[in-house]
């Protein structure tokens, strides 16, 4: 009998050692535990056998017994910290971070040019009091033509050549029409600056192109006179390009405005800059808006955003602004 026992626990042992090596995860063990350990396991099962073994017998093959399951309760154990490690150290593999790594740049980019240069200028005029006001870019013939005193088949309209997109309906080529809607819905005094994106069908070359950004200004109030306009350009020309310019005006033709400039400036021995047009705005548009041009008087001028960054920037080719040339725009 105890020969039996014996040799059915060589037998089991034997088993063990085949199988023991082959096991890699917690369920191929708890299957081998269940297989050799468990209530109707091998060895449970050889507990069973012993109760049938004489006395004298009986110690010895307990002996044996208790040895086996102890020695296989202990490689479950050890295997279970095995598999446990190794997967601990999969983990760590696959989560690895090298924290000396250099990191990916994200860079977080900078503001258009043509975005400066029209904050800049908000900036300047909100602090001497205007209001920033916009409008649709898609404009009616009225807004831009009619009401600016510029009529049907006049020749003034040859200078703005424009982007018709239906009947009556037209890509607006300066920002004027926003002062016209702007002095419809309010009484004077008006004090707004008025940028924005406009449209002409220019060929583009160095100086042309057929989108671009004006920026207008309208001040109406009762008693302003050329004297005002000429301060407000003065200080303009101070905050924006800086001090030590000298200006200049000279006579030029609008049909919205009378008289009529267009304003230079120069530093030193330099040559002479035009940077905008301007003038007093024509009593027919006072009129057109219902506002008594006896009443008030008012000036206005227009300045071209991409020329003003031009002259602040020495850039000479106003294409740039319009090819998205990361090298380009990240100079400013
Ligand atoms: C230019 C000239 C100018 C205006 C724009 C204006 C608007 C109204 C009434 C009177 Cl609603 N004037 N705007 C006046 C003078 C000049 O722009 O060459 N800009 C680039």
């Amino acid at each position: 009998m105890y020969d039996q026992i014996e040799r059915k626990v060589a037998e089991i042992r034997a088993e063990w050692e085949k199988v023991c090596t082959g096991v890699n995860t917690p369920q191929e063990l708890e299957e081998l535990r269940v297989r050799f350990l468990g209530r109707k396991g091998y060895i449970p099962r050889l507990f069973a056998v012993l109760r049938e073994l004489p006395p004298q017998e009986r110690a010895a093959a307990g002996k044996l017994l208790n040895s086996l399951r102890e020695e296989i309760q202990r490689e479950l154990e050890a295997l279970k910290e095995k598999i446990a490690a190794k997967a601990e150290a999969e983990r760590l593999k696959r989560e690895a971070h090298d924290f000396t790594l250099p990191g990916t740049w994200r860079g977080v980019g900078t503001l258009h040019p043509l975005t400066q240069v029209r904050l800049e200028i908000e900036r300047i005029f909100m602090e001497m009091g205007f209001d920033v006001a916009s409008g649709p870019e898609v404009e009616t013939d009225y807004y831009n033509f009619e009401a600016l005193n510029i009529p049907q088949d006049h020749p003034a309209r040859d200078e703005w050549d424009s982007f018709y997109i239906g009947e009556g309906l037209l890509l607006r080529t300066h920002t004027s029409p926003v002062q016209i809607r702007v002095m419809k819905s309010r009484k004077p005094p008006v004090r707004i600056i008025c940028p924005g994106r406009c449209y002409r069908r220019d060929n583009p070359d160095a100086t042309h192109f057929p989108v671009f950004h004006q920026v207008e200004l309208l001040w109406v109030e009762r008693g302003l006179t050329m004297a005002h306009l000429k301060w407000i350009i003065e200080e303009f020309v101070r905050q924006f390009f800086g001090p030590g310019y000298e200006m200049r005006f000279s006579a030029d033709f609008f049909p919205f405005t009378e008289p009529s400039a267009q304003v230079h400036i120069r530093r030193k021995d330099g040559p002479w800059l035009e940077i905008m047009g301007a003038g007093m705005v024509d009593p027919a548009v006072f009129e057109e808006v219902g506002y008594d041009p006896e009443e008030v008087t008012g000036f206005a001028f227009g300045l071209g955003i991409e020329r003003m960054a031009m002259l602040k920037y020495g850039i000479d080719d106003i294409r740039l602004f319009f090819q998205n040339n990361i090298r380009f725009l990240e100079q400013f």
